[in-house]
């Protein structure tokens, strides 16, 4: 079975626009999973976060993995970039979080679906509707709603 899955993508360390590339580029030779699409990248103040600010994108895929593997496969990339967890919300070379997977929610020790943080914060919404305008958060509504809700964190297309 194919699921439809979207990928938030978060850097602010390194060369965080080059790391947020490269991690599009991974995920497209993911087995197991087909890219669809990736939006524009955007430059973000860090929330709840230091640091310089983030390069943040979100990637569409379909995929056969199961979510707990895409989730597996989403730290290995990480991992493939050096990702080191001094604590946590630490300024990170890349971060991949599973958005939503499917209309599925999930809640499990290591895996909450959708991420429970995502209409909060505009890095993730403003990217997510950029490929997916009527996208509705499973237990939640439309995405579109929550937007002016962010409205005043900072965020530019590049
Ligand atoms: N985990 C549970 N559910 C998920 C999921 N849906 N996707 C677990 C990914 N991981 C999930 O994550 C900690 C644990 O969450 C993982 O072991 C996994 O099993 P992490 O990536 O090690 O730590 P983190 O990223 O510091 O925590 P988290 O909870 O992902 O943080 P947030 O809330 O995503 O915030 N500001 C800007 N401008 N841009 C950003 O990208 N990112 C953060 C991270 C803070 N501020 C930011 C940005
Ligand atoms: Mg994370």
């Amino acid at each position: 079975m194919l699921v439809q899955a979207y990928i938030g993508i978060g850097a602010n360390l390194g060369d965080a626009r080059a790391n947020v590339q490269d991690a599009i580029a991974r995920l497209a030779r993911l087995p197991g999973a087909t890219l669809l699409a990736a939006s524009s990248s955007y430059r973000t103040a860090p929330i709840d976060s230091s640091g310089d600010d983030y390069i943040n994108a979100v990637a569409h895929i379909t995929t056969s993995l199961p979510a707990v593997a895409l989730l597996q496969a989403l730290h290995a990339i990480e991992a493939a970039h050096g990702r080191e967890r001094p604590y946590r919300n630490a300024p990170r070379t890349l971060d991949l979080d599973l958005l939503l997977y499917g209309d599925e929610q999930i809640g499990s020790a290591t895996l909450t679906v959708p991420h429970p943080r995502l209409t909060e914060r505009a890095f993730v919404l403003v990217p997510l509707l950029e490929l997916a305008p009527a996208i509705a958060v499973p237990g939640l509504g439309p995405a579109l709603a929550f937007l002016p809700r962010v409205a005043d964190q900072a965020i530019r297309k590049l």
